[in-house]
């Protein structure tokens, strides 16, 4: 079941079909101790067939404070090692790949998110910058996993390689995050043979494709969760993007007006224009 926040309220979709729920807030659902069997007995009410207008979607976001962790794929942790190797930066990525503990970092507040369809930037003080596509997992407060959407962890990665201090400016700035377009609510988590693709265009044609399964994720979605929870509440759940697995070549740099298209299986596509 997917559900997604549109502008009159939330609509679940469920079998092709859609249904309309009464919940004004994303976090009057997480909180449902229910929530599976309460969607399920959604479902079962009087539906109303048709897609969802793309339009009319809004970020799925209430007041959800949104995390990331990084360096979660050999892909990521090459890619960022090879990009702060002059600043004698690489050993700190290779270690944090390795280690106990994981890297997470602050990502944005709710109401800074970018909902799909809407437009991602880059910095203007940038010259090297990508869309990282990440599954994002939607956490309750009492940090149980309750569902899954996409997300994008737009980044500067000059600005970050020139110095590991700099990340918060590399990572956090308007239009840095993108969520959506729905969070699938699951019990079940999802298998690793899921696939994460992105798809980036530039003036109508294909500029970078890649693609990357959970399974190449070092790290359990749980052992994330259980460190982003320790010593600290989220009294209204969070989202947790999961780190990037596609990273584009280093001659590749987004530029205005390219249209990002991020897709995870069983989710749907997120696709944002850079702005
Ligand atoms: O350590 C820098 C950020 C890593 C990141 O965002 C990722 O791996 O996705
Ligand atoms: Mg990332």
């Amino acid at each position: 079941m997917i559900v997604y926040r549109v502008s009159d309220g939330f609509a679940l979709e469920h079998d092709g079909e859609i249904f309309r729920l009464k919940e004004s807030s994303l976090d009057d659902l997480i909180r449902r101790s229910d929530l599976h069997s309460y969607l399920a007995a959604q479902a079962n009410g009087s539906g109303t067939r048709g897609p969802i207008d793309p339009a009319d979607l809004q970020a799925p976001v209430g007041r959800q404070e949104v995390w990331a962790a990084g360096v979660t794929y050999y892909r990521s942790r090459t890619a960022r090692m090879e990009e702060s190797e002059h600043a004698g930066g690489s050993g700190f990525y290779d270690r944090v790949y390795s280690a106990e503990r994981p890297e997470l970092f602050f990502k944005a507040l709710p109401y800074k998110v970018v909902p799909p369809g809407g437009k991602v930037a880059i910095r203007s003080d940038a010259t090297w910058s990508v869309p990282e596509p990440e599954l994002a997992l939607l956490i309750s407060p009492s940090a149980q996993i309750v569902g899954y959407t996409i997300g994008n962890d737009m980044s500067s990665r000059d600005i970050e390689g020139q110095n590991l201090l700099y990340l918060p400016q590399a990572k956090i700035y308007d239009g840095s995050c993108a969520l959506g377009p729905g969070i699938l609510i699951s019990p079940q988590p999802l298998a690793t043979t899921t696939a994460i693709e992105l798809e980036i265009k530039r003036a109508g044609q294909v500029a970078f494709s890649g693609r990357t399964a959970l399974s190449e994720m070092k790290r359990r979605p749980e052992e994330l969760v259980e460190y982003l929870f320790r010593d600290q509440t989220f009294e209204h759940g969070c989202f947790l993007l999961t780190g990037t697995g596609i990273v584009p070549p280093d001659s590749f740099t987004l530029q205005h007006g390219d249209a990002i298209r991020i897709s995870i299986d069983g989710i749907g596509a997120l696709i944002n224009q850079v702005g």
